[in-house]
């Protein structure tokens, strides 16, 4: 009675129990949701060859890849301002393994597949599921991708567009962009935030273009949050200054520029760099990976991109691109975090099970897998969109490109926010070891919470979703619903009547934000702002339950996808119609809510 056969408390020894330790899984062949989506749009004849290629990168991933981001993590950054004798040289300092990932995103052709488009309108969904691979795995190397992605897209556009003159430099640029050669590829920095705002970037950019007798810019400006400090080009808004010295003010005095960081005709004889000098390296809760800095414009070249005052409008086509990126990102971090914590399911025991027969335990599993499920299809259905208006000959339907333009913010919007909660409820999923460094878990934690911040926030993205409805008029809400209720329609006739709750709820949903839309547009426009954040949920919840009710009704669905589909199509699938019957649009409520937050300030 208490006492033990041996004493395992010796001199160095600690006891004979340590945990297993979660394993890495091919995050390819052993998620069964990218494999079955990608079998379910992409033609047979495509399929194999990607798949070879998936299974391949998965490996590569488990074996390599994944070490070397996770060393990302800790040889952080460091900046060099100053060298032995007083010269100013600005040197990032980054980590063998970070200079690593360039050459393997050129050689994988990370970014080169979405443009080379091989595959037709499926390159796109090709290059995002390898990006879905590397994501968590790459040391935050993504992020630099998601800006070279953006910054192709403009470039291509721009030299697609006969009404622009062609420009060598650009060209060139879009060439280095999208190059396999480790030896050619180039990075992009997405240059505008400044001190004023990131937001609101007409009011926040005070950088000044003077124009030069070639042509060319000199930029004087100060940027306050710069990603990837270390890329080769970026590009940059700044107020083109007339002859007279007056500049152009708001939203449309912004023009767009292109800049090579070191171009060989305007470097520092010192640092190299092209009057750019780096003020600090941010010191950052996550994403401690990537070189963030603040920049010093002075003096430095820069090239006119388009029209000039059409800055905002340009660089919105990046920004598409990247806000896509960032969906991805948080669909990817979500599933790989997911992917691990099943398998110390099998491997942690407590209370004489594992916790894999804790019924309690699957089911937040289970939870949190239809969450990451929901991301997945958000964010795949807009890279299918995307990959559908630029390959095929028609660039889309109407409701297609519409479709892009409204999910895009949605999607980015909604899966940054479903990212942190995961990564929150991934740490405790491992109980204290979560919450250990050197389990490299914390990493997912601390770098999701980015996601809902950088590439416009979620308030910033639900006005954005207003706007692409204001700018069109409508007409992409119109696309909205007639995709709902047509798509709804063909789940409903391929699963013969097993979806039926499910899809009844979708369409009393989509019903409720119609009749919430109406009543609304009566109100005035105020209400339709104080509601966009709710109003965005809607739209985003309805839409993935479309998705997920399209996958569970596929032939070789299983049924855990239907089981999916239907735990989400019982949340509240539209809180703005839920809201606006509990009054918390009127005018009385918003008042309210003023005192209930501000009172406190008063003295
Ligand atoms: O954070 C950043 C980089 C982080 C690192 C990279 C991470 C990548 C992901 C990685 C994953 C691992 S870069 C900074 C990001 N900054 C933002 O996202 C800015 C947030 N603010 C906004 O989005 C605002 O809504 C603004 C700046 C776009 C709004 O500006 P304005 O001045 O109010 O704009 P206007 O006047 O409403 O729009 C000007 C024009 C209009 O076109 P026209 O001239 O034809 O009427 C708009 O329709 O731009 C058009 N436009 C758009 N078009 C505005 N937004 C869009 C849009 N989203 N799509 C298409
Ligand atoms: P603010 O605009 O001041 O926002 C403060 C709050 O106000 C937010 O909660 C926002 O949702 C809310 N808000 C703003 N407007 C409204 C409104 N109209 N209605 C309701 N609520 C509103 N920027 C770059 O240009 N390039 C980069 O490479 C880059 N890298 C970054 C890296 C990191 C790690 C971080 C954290 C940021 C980076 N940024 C970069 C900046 C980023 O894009 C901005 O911080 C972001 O867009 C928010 O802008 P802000 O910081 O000015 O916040």
């Amino acid at each position: 009675n208490g006492t033990h056969s041996r004493n395992i408390y010796q001199h160095s020894k600690c006891g004979s129990f340590t945990q297993d330790q979660p394993k890495l899984y091919n995050p390819y062949t052993h998620d069964g949701l990218l494999k079955s989506y990608l079998k379910r749009f992409i033609p047979q004849k495509h399929l194999v060859e990607i798949e070879h290629d998936l299974t391949r990168f998965g490996d590569a991933i488990v074996a390599n890849i994944d070490h070397m981001g996770r060393s990302c993590e800790l040889k952080q950054p460091t900046l060099t301002q100053f060298d032995a004798w007083g010269n100013r040289i600005d040197r990032v300092n980054t980590s063998e393994e970070w200079k690593n990932m360039k050459a393997i995103a050129a050689t994988e052709g990370i970014i080169a597949h979405g443009y080379e488009r091989k595959y037709d309108e499926w390159s796109r969904m090709y290059q995002m599921a390898k990006m879905f691979l590397f994501s968590p795995s790459s040391g935050m190397y993504s992020c630099p991708l998601a800006m070279v992605d953006g910054a192709a897209k403009v470039l291509e556009s721009c030299t697609l567009d006969s009404t622009v003159p062609t420009d060598d430099r650009l060209v060139k640029a879009f060439r280095c962009l999208t190059s396999k050669d480790p030896s050619e590829f180039w990075t992009s920095g997405q240059w505008m935030t400044e001190k004023g705002g990131g937001s609101d970037v007409a009011s926040g950019t005070d950088t000044l273009a003077y124009r030069q007798d070639d042509g060319s810019f000199k930029l004087q400006g100060y940027k306050w949050f710069t990603s990837a400090t270390d890329a080769d080009m970026a590009l940059t808004l700044a107020r083109i200054v007339d002859e007279q010295g007056n500049v152009p003010p708001g939203s449309t005095g912004l023009s767009l520029f292109y800049l090579e960081t070191r171009d060989p005709d305007y470097q520092d004889p010192v640092s190299g760099l092209n009057g750019i000098q780096i003020q600090r390296l941010k010191d950052k809760l996550g994403t401690r990976q990537l070189p963030t800095g603040e920049l010093l414009l002075d003096g430095t070249v820069a090239h006119l991109v388009g029209q000039p005052s059409s800055g905002v409008k340009l660089i919105s086509g990046m920004l598409t691109l990247t806000r896509i990126h960032n969906s991805l990102w948080s669909a990817a971090s979500m599933r790989r975090l997911l992917l691990l914590s099943k398998d110390y399911a099998t491997k942690r025991k407590v209370f004489d099970s594992y916790l894999k027969d804790h019924p309690l335990h699957v089911q937040t599993l289970a939870r949190w897998d239809m969450e990451s499920r929901a991301a997945f299809l958000l964010s795949f259905e807009v890279v299918r969109l995307l990959g559908i208006t630029e390959a095929t000959p028609s660039g889309g339907s109407d409701e297609e490109r519409d479709l892009l333009r409204i999910v895009t913010p949605l999607c980015k919007l909604y899966t940054a926010k479903q990212a942190v909660a995961a990564a929150s409820e991934g740490l405790e999923s491992f109980g204290g070891a979560g919450y250990l460094e050197d389990t490299g878990l914390p990493t997912f934690l601390r770098d999701a919470q980015v996601l809902s911040i950088w590439e416009g926030t979620t308030n910033v993205l639900s006005l954005d979703a207003l706007r692409a409805i204001a700018k069109s008029k409508g007409q992409v809400l119109n696309s909205f619903f007639a995709a709902i209720n047509r798509r709804l329609g063909d789940v409903s006739d391929k699963s013969k009547g097993q979806l039926r709750s499910p899809i009844a709820k979708v369409h009393i949903a989509a019903g409720d934000l119609r009749a919430f839309i109406s009543q609304t547009s009566t109100q005035g426009s105020d209400t339709m702002f104080v509601a966009a954040r709710d109003f965005s949920y809607s739209m985003t919840r309805i839409f993935a339950a479309l998705l997920m009710l399209e996958h569970a009704a596929w032939e070789y669905a299983t049924p855990a996808d239907a089981h999916a589909a239907a735990m989400w199509c019982s949340q509240d699938l539209c809180p703005a119609a839920t809201q606006f019957r509990a009054g918390a649009y009127s005018t009385t409520s918003t008042k309210l809510e003023y005192q209930m937050v501000f009172d406190d300030l008063k003295k």
